[in-house]
């Protein structure tokens, strides 16, 4: 009982400071369906941030082993995820996560993402506030597929 008060104390006072959860809106989430067979999945979402500048340090999902931030970079021609230890989203700025960008890595499956459900995305910011979001299961296409053997072209119609 004494804990549970403690952690009601907490959470009244990080409430009571205007923190990244109550700052940073959420516009449009979705997550790639997939089958757990495929192992892997991501989220994707616009981030508005009304406040100062804050940045997300971590993710987290029930339905995923491990949760990473990810983005993409070009190798040679072909565009591979690369883990990355924060996204910044400055004061005022408006930062998507996208289909062949920035994203939040599913990596090892529970169980299979499909059209219809709903993932929960928890949030973590620099500041320790979280946020967690339902993100609606989409088809979505793999960039990585579609990236091999294409020019630049065909790589700006993908970040759609
Ligand atoms: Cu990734």
């Amino acid at each position: 009982m004494k804990h549970l008060l403690f952690l009601l104390a907490l959470v009244v006072s990080a409430s009571a400071l205007a923190d990244a959860a109550a700052t940073v809106t959420v516009d449009k989430p979705f997550a790639r369906k997939a089958m757990k067979a495929q192992r892997n999945s991501a989220a994707f979402m616009t981030l508005h941030n009304s406040g100062p500048a804050v940045a997300i340090v971590a993710a987290e999902s029930p339905v995923a082993d491990i949760v990473e931030l990810h983005t993409h970079v070009h190798d040679n021609g072909v565009m591979r995820m690369r883990k990355i230890d924060k996204i910044d989203l400055p004061a005022g700025a408006s930062v998507t996560l996208q289909p062949g960008g920035l994203h939040v890595m599913l990596l090892g499956l529970k169980k299979d993402l499909n059209e219809g459900d709903a993932v929960s995305v928890t949030l973590v910011f620099d500041d320790g506030s979280r946020k967690t979001i339902e993100a609606p299961v989409r088809m979505v296409m793999r960039p990585k597929m579609k990236m091999k053997g294409m020019d630049h072209s065909g790589m700006k119609m993908q970040a759609h």
